[in-house]
C-alpha cells in the first residue's frame, strides 16, 4: 500500500487509512474472508491518488458502531497513539462517518479526519477536466455537504432539546447556509442543462493536440498508477513545455516505433460507489470519449476480476463507447506476479490467441514492451497517411487540418494546398464533412 503513493511528486500529508469492520461471530470468523484487505487496500489507491502519503494502513474491528465516535473508545486510543508516533496528518476512514464522529475525533487526533464520501469527492474534484465534469462535482459536493448541515441538525436537535449547540451555527444560520447551497445547486441544474443542450458544439469544436492520447481506466487499485510511473519519465515534464503544462496525470510516452503520445492516468473505478456520486464519477471520464486508444487496467487476481470488467465495459457502453469495447479496447491483465504458476501459465497461454489482452506485472515490468508494441500497432493503424487538397482561401481549414494531424509535407500551387497529413480515420471523416459543407 505504501507504493501507491512513491510514484507521486508531491505528497500534501502523511496519512493513516482505516477500513473499519463489525467483529465477527466465531462462526463467520470461520470462513477467511479477502474483501475486507481488498477494500483496505482500494481506499489506500484513492488516498494515493489524491497525494496523500499513506505511510500505515489498518483493518480496524469493531464490536458496534458508535454514535460519538464511530470506533470504540480502546480502538481511539490505540489510533491517537499511532498518529502521534507516525506524525500523521490525515486519517481517511473508510466508512461514513458523521459529522459529529469526524468533530470529536479530530478533537481526539488533533488531526483532519475525512470520510469515505468526502475522500471520493476530493478526488473527482481534483480530477474533473471538462466543464461539465466540475459542475457535476460540484453539485454532489453540495448535496453532501447540505445533506451534513440536515444530519447534523437534527441529530443534535434530538440531543439538545431544538437549541443551538457546542459553539457551532444555531438553526438560523443552518437554515440560512442550506438555503445559499440550495440555491447554487438549483443555478447548477440550470448550468448542466445548458452544457447539455450544446454538448454536440463543444465537441466539435474541440482542440486536439495532434499526439495521440492513450488513456488507462480500471478500477482503483488495479495499478493504472503504478504502469503509469512506470512507462512514462517524470524528468522529461521540467523540460518539455508541452508535457509541463499538463496536469500529472498526463505524461509524456515514448513508444517503441520512437513515436509519442501522451499517457493519461484517468480516476479509478470504485466499488460501491454510493448511488449520488455516480453522475459525477461519470462527468470525470468524459475525457476518456475523446482519447484514441482506451487501456482496460485490470486487476486479475482479484476475486471479481470478472466482474469489475463488466462494470467497467457497462460504463464504457454508457459513456457511447460501445464501438470502443466491442472492438478496440486493449487490456493489460495486471498483477501476473501474484498468480500462481498454474493460473499464470494458462493466462499466458490463452494471451497468445488474443490479439488485445497482454498479461503484465507494472511491478517487474513483466510484459510491459508486450504492451507498448500493441499500442504502437494500434495507433499506427489508427492514424494513417493522405494527402489532403485544401484551397488556399480556406484558412481555417488548414488550420483544423494542423490542429488535428501530424502533418508530414505540404506542397502549395495557385488555388491549393497539397498536404501530406497523418490522422486518425475519425478525424478524417470529420475533415471530409467539414468541406462538404
Ligand atoms: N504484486 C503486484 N502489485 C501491484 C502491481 N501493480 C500495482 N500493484 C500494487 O497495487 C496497488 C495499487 O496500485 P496503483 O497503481 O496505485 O493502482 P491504481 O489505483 O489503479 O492507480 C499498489 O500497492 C501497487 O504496488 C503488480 O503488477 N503486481
Ligand atoms: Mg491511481
Amino acid at each position: 500500500m505504501v507504493e501507491a503513493a512513491r510514484g507521486n511528486h508531491l505528497s500534501v500529508g502523511r496519512c493513516l487509512v482505516i477500513h473499519p469492520v463489525l467483529r465477527q461471530t466465531p462462526n463467520e470468523r470461520r470462513e477467511v474472508s479477502r474483501a475486507p484487505q481488498e477494500r483496505l487496500a482500494e481506499a489506500a489507491s484513492l488516498a494515493a491518488a489524491i497525494n496523500l502519503e499513506v505511510v500505515e494502513a489498518q483493518l480496524i474491528r469493531v464490536r458496534d458502531w458508535r454514535p460519538s465516535t464511530l470506533l470504540g473508545k480502546g480502538a481511539v486510543e490505540t489510533l491517537a497513539q499511532t498518529i502521534e508516533t507516525l506524525a500523521v496528518a490525515v486519517v481517511v476512514i473508510d466508512a461514513a462517518v458523521s459529522p459529529v464522529q469526524q468533530r470529536n475525533l479530530e478533537r481526539e487526533w488533533k488531526c483532519k479526519v475525512i470520510d469515505r464520501t468526502g475522500l471520493i469527492l476530493e478526488i473527482f474534484g481534483a480530477r474533473a477536466r471538462t466543464h461539465e465534469g466540475r459542475l457535476q462535482v460540484e453539485h454532489a459536493a453540495l448535496t453532501y455537504q447540505r445533506s451534513r448541515l440536515v444530519r447534523s441538525w437534527t441529530h443534535l436537535e434530538r440531543q439538545r432539546g431544538g437549541f443551538g449547540f457546542l459553539g457551532g451555527p444555531g438553526e438560523s444560520q443552518l437554515e440560512l447556509d442550506r438555503r445559499i447551497i440550495t440555491d447554487r445547486i438549483t443555478a447548477i441544474d440550470r448550468d448542466l442543462e445548458t452544457v447539455r443542450r450544446t454538448r454536440s458544439l463543444h465537441r466539435g469544436a474541440r482542440k486536439k493536440v495532434p499526439t495521440p492520447v492513450v488513456a488507462l481506466v480500471g478500477y482503483t487499485n488495479a495499478g493504472k498508477s503504478t504502469l503509469f510511473n512506470r512507462l512514462t519519465h517524470a524528468e522529461v515534464m521540467a523540460t518539455d513545455m508541452l508535457f509541463a503544462t499538463l496536469d500529472p496525470t498526463m505524461r509524456k510516452l515514448d513508444l517503441p516505433s520512437g513515436r509519442e503520445a501522451i499517457l493519461s492516468d484517468t480516476v479509478g473505478f470504485i466499488s460501491d460507489l454510493p448511488t449520488h456520486l455516480v453522475a459525477a464519477f461519470r462527468a470525470t471520464l468524459e475525457e476518456v470519449v475523446e482519447a484514441d486508444l482506451i487501456v482496460h487496467v485490470r486487476d486479475i487476481h482479484h476475486p471479481e476480476t470478472e466482474a469489475q470488467r463488466a462494470d467497467v465495459q457497462g460504463v464504457l457502453n454508457d459513456l457511447g463507447l460501445g464501438e470502443t469495447v466491442e472492438h478496440g479496447l486493449v487490456e493489460a491483465l495486471n498483477k501476473i506476479d501474484l498468480l500462481p504458476d498454474e493460473q499464470r501459465q494458462a493466462l499466458l497461454t490463452q494471451a497468445q490467441r488474443n490479439q488485445d489482452a497482454v498479461p503484465i506485472s507494472a511491478l517487474t515490468g513483466e510484459g510491459c514492451d508486450e504492451l507498448l508494441a500493441l499500442w504502437d500497432h494500434r495507433l499506427d493503424t489508427d492514424r494513417r497517411s493522405v494527402t489532403l487538397d485544401v484551397p488556399l482561401s480556406d484558412g481555417a481549414s488548414l488550420a483544423w487540418v494542423y490542429r488535428h494531424g501530424e502533418v508530414v509535407h505540404r506542397d502549395d500551387d495557385e488555388s491549393e494546398a497539397h498536404v501530406e497529413v497523418r490522422m486518425s480515420e475519425a478525424d478524417l471523416g470529420r475533415f471530409r464533412a467539414r468541406l462538404r459543407h
